[in-house]
This record gives C-alpha cells, sequence and structure tokens, in this order.
C-alpha cells in the first residue's frame, strides 16, 4: 500500500498516515455488497464520513441508546484498575477511534507511569482528526495516528514497538459486534497473530438484553439512527456518483433471536433502478426488498469466554455496568 505523511500541530506529535487507494476500496466493496444474492449488503464500515460520524456522536447520546454512555461510566470507574493489571511499558493501539472520549480515562491512567505512544488507527478522516483534537491535551501522550484498515494499521505499531514494551490494543464500543457470525472469530485470530505473548486486549461488548430495549436503542423517536443509516446512501451518491433517491428507502431495525443480532436494514419503498457510476454497476430493487447494512451482534458472559479461548486469549479479568448490560473484557494473549 502506498501512505503519504501529513505533519501538524507543536505539542504532541501529530502524524496521520494516508493511503492513497480507499476510493476503489468503497467502490469494490459497494459494488460487491449490491451484487449478492440473495440479500444486498452494504459494508457498516461506510457509515462514518463526516456526517455519519456526527449522526454517531448525537446517537451515543439519546436516551433509547444506552451502549457508549456505558462504557464511559466503566471507563471512567475502572480505567486505574484495567492499566495496573498491565506490568510493563505499554504502547496503546485503538482499533477504530471514534471520538476519543473514553479513551481519555485509559491514557489518563497511564500518565502516571511513564510517557506513552497512543496509536488511534481509522479508516475514517474525519473521526481520526477529531480524536487527535480530543486528546491532544494530554501531558504524557504522543499521539500517532494511522489512516488504514484495522489489522493493516497494527500491523506498522507492532512492527515499531520496542522489544520491551507491551501493546494494549484498544477494541471499543462492541465494534466487534459489527462482524456477523464466523467473522468475529476469525478477526480476532488475525489480531492475536500480530501480537505478542503477554501482549493485551481491552476488547467491549454489549450484552444480550431484552428485545424491546434493543429494539427501542436501534429506533429512536427522533430518528437518528434512520438518518445515520440512510446518510450511508447519501454517501454513495456523492462519492461513487451513484442516484439513490433517498426518500425511496426506509430505516429498518429488527432483532435476530437466531443470530442474537440487531440488524439494521434500508428498504426500498418501490420497485427501482439505481446506478452507481463509479462502482460500474445498476441494480434493481422490489418493493419492499432490503439492503442489510449492519449487524449488531450481542454476547453472553459464556460467548465471550469461548471466543477469548479459541481466539488465543487468557480472558483476565471484566468489568461490567449493570444499568445498560455491558461488558470490558481485558484479554491477555497467549
Ligand atoms: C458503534 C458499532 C457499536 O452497533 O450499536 C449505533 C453503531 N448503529 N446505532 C452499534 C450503531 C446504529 C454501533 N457501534
Amino acid at each position: 500500500m502506498c501512505f503519504a505523511l501529513k505533519r501538524e500541530g507543536n505539542g504532541p506529535m501529530l502524524t496521520t498516515l494516508i493511503p492513497a487507494n480507499t476510493m476503489n476500496e468503497f467502490a469494490l466493496d459497494v459494488r460487491r455488497g449490491l451484487q449478492k444474492k440473495p440479500q444486498k449488503e452494504l459494508p457498516s464500515k461506510y457509515f462514518y464520513d463526516a456526517t455519519g460520524s456526527a449522526l454517531f456522536e448525537v446517537i451515543s447520546q439519546l436516551p433509547e441508546y444506552g451502549l457508549t454512555r456505558a462504557e464511559e461510566r466503566l471507563l471512567s470507574r475502572h480505567a486505574k484498575e484495567i492499566v495496573d493489571r498491565l506490568e510493563g511499558p505499554v504502547v496503546v493501539a485503538e482499533l477504530g477511534s471514534g471520538t476519543g472520549r473514553k479513551t481519555r480515562f485509559v491514557l489518563e491512567a497511564l500518565c502516571g507511569r511513564q510517557p506513552t505512544y497512543y496509536h488511534p488507527i481509522e479508516i475514517s478522516p474525519s473521526a481520526l482528526a477529531a480524536c487527535e483534537r480530543e486528546l491532544r491535551d494530554i501531558h504524557c501522550i504522543s499521539i500517532v495516528g494511522f489512516e488504514s484498515e484495522y489489522l493493516n494499521g497494527l500491523l506498522e505499531v507492532a512492527a515499531r514497538r520496542e522489544e520491551a514494551e507491551q501493546l494494549l490494543v484498544l477494541f471499543l464500543g462492541s465494534t466487534i459486534g459489527n462482524f456477523d457470525g464466523d467473522a468475529s472469530i476469525a478477526f480476532l485470530r488475525r489480531l492475536r497473530s500480530i501480537l505478542r505473548e503477554g501482549d493485551a486486549l481491552l476488547l467491549g461488548a454489549d450484552l444480550l438484553k431484552p428485545v424491546e430495549t434493543l429494539v427501542r436503542a436501534y429506533n429512536d423517536a427522533l430518528g437518528v439512527t434512520g438518518a445515520f443509516n440512510r446518510n450511508l446512501l447519501l454517501r454513495i451518491n456523492r462519492e461513487l456518483g451513484a442516484d439513490f433517491d433517498l426518500s425511496q428507502f426506509e430505516h429498518l431495525a429488527i432483532y435476530n433471536a437466531e443470530t442474537h443480532s440487531v440488524e439494521m436494514h434500508l428498504r426500498s419503498l418501490k420497485e427501482q433502478e439505481v446506478t452507481i457510476g463509479m462502482a460500474g454497476v445498476t441494480v434493481s430493487l422490489r418493493f419492499g426488498e432490503t439492503i442489510w447494512t449492519e449487524t449488531s451482534h450481542k454476547y453472553s458472559h459464556a460467548e465471550l469466554v469461548r471466543m477469548a479461548k479459541e481466539a488465543g486469549f487468557r480472558a483476565e479479568a471484566q468489568w461490567v455496568d449493570r444499568e445498560w448490560p455491558f461488558v470490558d473484557n481485558l484479554w491477555i494473549a497467549q
């Protein structure tokens, strides 16, 4: 892959690696997803353009959506205990940094020890920039961000760390739940293969809870989640020269009891054709047909224990929020 290096600001060093070929990948993924049969799909990782990131910020403050606040409570209360489980000098890498608000607690807890590198890894430049702005004032932290896919970024971080340094990988917010089926365990195995024995993963996971609570969380009264979902079509129109008519798609969020996942879809309100110019495809949609845009898996404790083992980790400790069942798991690579 080809990178450009951009450097800005004084204070903590802020560098950003920019891959040259993201547009291409986006077009290919959209093309592949919309040609899938029988169920059309679009990857949820493309939700987070500037508008999508801003809408997710609003979602995280909605009364119906307790997930983000739950993890904020956990990290604000327990960050010190979490980092105290790690011995050596630590290098922090975060997959999908978001705004960095939750991460602040972990980074500040590390400040009692030694100056620490923090590497947010993001495909969304707007999210990366927001995270750098949010965290640049923490005095003991040097931020070096990577604009890349999660594991490509992690490979870079792992290659640069010193022999004596322990990696702490943050994968917060239950983003792991966006991988469907076996993809999550496959991802965790690949992540593990980049780590050394003794490295740590702090994994946030949303827990099973009553179906009504879940359905409400993804069908909020203000309609922000619907806007977040439909914004994906707007992004495809803008960046890939497509002609989605947003008035002809509605937001749908359902709970799939078999897979323990909330699924978000975009439902076509009529029989229609859509052309995605830069992806080189025209697709037809039947009346009522859906495009599957997100899976949000909900975990049991037993499932998380099994996942740790299968991926090559020892479950070291966990912290659970009771108000909105959510768990932060500290796993150690073995
Ligand atoms: C940030 C991926 C955890 O799946 O709940 C929020 C994204 N989608 N509302 C989730 C999301 C709809 C969120 N994650």
